[in-house]
């Protein structure tokens, strides 16, 4: 079983699309692990987004990214990476497929409403710095069986 790393990024807090957010993934059938609304440091942001430093977005990226509270969450289920970056959509919302969320509710790049983990390497790195194990609940859930067995 894969989890995921699932942010609802400072513009999707304010515009209100927690719960869409989690609305679409929970009803795709993907199991909430984790979840934390908390407002993010700079050190943490800095962390998270250590692959774009350097780059010119990467100044406005921590500046957006801690300016306001954010949702962070850990999703679980089969394939869960790749599931819930296409249920968010590619990072340009104007080339996201419709039917996504960067698409639904996104105009432009820097304003794209969600993050989720890109490769199982990196959702693991991502859930150890932004969850402690302790805060990761292993939990069973009734409707499992329907949702995840293949026959
Ligand atoms: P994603 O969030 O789809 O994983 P990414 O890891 O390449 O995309 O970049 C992280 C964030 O940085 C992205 O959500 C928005 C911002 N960003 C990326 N490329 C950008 C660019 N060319 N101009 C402005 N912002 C950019
Ligand atoms: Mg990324």
């Amino acid at each position: 079983m894969e989890r995921t790393f699932v942010l609802v990024k400072p513009d999707g807090v304010q515009r209100g699309l927690i719960g869409e957010t989690i609305a679409r993934i929970e009803k795709r059938g993907l199991k909430l692990v984790a979840a934390r609304f908390l407002q993010v440091s700079p050190e943490l942001a800095r962390r998270h987004y250590a692959e774009h430093e350097g780059k010119g977005f990467y100044d406005g990226l921590i500046r957006y990214i801690t300016s306001a509270p954010v949702m962070a969450m850990v999703w679980e289920g089969p394939n869960a990476v790749a599931l819930v970056r296409q249920m968010m959509g590619v990072t340009r919302p104007g080339e996201a497929a419709p039917g996504s969320l960067r698409h639904d509710f996104g105009i432009v790049i820097g304003r794209n409403l969600t993050h989720a983990s890109d490769s199982v390497d990196n959702a693991a790195k991502e859930i150890a710095l932004w969850f402690k194990p302790e805060e990761q609940v292993d939990w069973k859930r009734a409707l499992d069986p329907w949702i995840f067995e293949d026959n």
